[in-house]
């Protein structure tokens, strides 16, 4: 089994998506381990997204992911779940979103994608332990 880190980002939240994001994941078949709306904090947030620091949409992005809750969630399945939860999730500008993927469903702007998955076993190590010590 695997586990990866989810996030409902907070144009979900405020959409009341969140329900629909995670109806897509259990009827997948995997499980959730951890879900808890919270806010992320500027600092919370430039450490998870350390990747991007420095990048011209990094500023824009901690705005965006510290506005309002959001839904975070450790998910759980086969090995492997993290790139079934990035197939599931489509591609990161929801204008090349495919169709049935959930930004080719829910969104159109690259910077209101929806939701946010660990794209490596890695990266899901490091995300779940900055939000939740320990469920790695
Ligand atoms: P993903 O969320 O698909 O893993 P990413 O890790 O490359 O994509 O980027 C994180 C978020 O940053 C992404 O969901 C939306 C935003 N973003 C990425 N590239 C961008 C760009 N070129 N312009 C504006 N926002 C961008
Ligand atoms: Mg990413």
């Amino acid at each position: 089994m695997e586990r990866t880190l989810v996030i409902c980002k907070p144009d979900a939240v405020e959409r009341g998506l969140t329900g629909e994001v995670i109806s897509r994941i259990e009827r997948r078949g995997l499980r959730l381990v951890a879900a808890e709306l919270r806010t992320i904090t500027e600092d919370v947030a430039a450490v998870h997204y350390a990747e991007h620091q420095g990048k011209p949409f990094f500023d824009d992005l901690v705005v965006f992911i510290t506005r309002s809750p959001v839904m975070v969630m450790v998910v759980e399945g086969p090995e492997g779940v993290h790139k079934v939860l990035r197939t599931m999730m489509g591609a990161t500008n929801p204008m090349e979103a495919a169709p049935g993927t959930i930004r080719g469903d829910l969104a159109i702007e690259m910077g209101e994608n929806v939701i946010h998955g660990s794209d490596s076993p890695e990266s899901a190590a490091r995300e779940i332990d900055i939000f939740f010590p320990g469920l790695s």
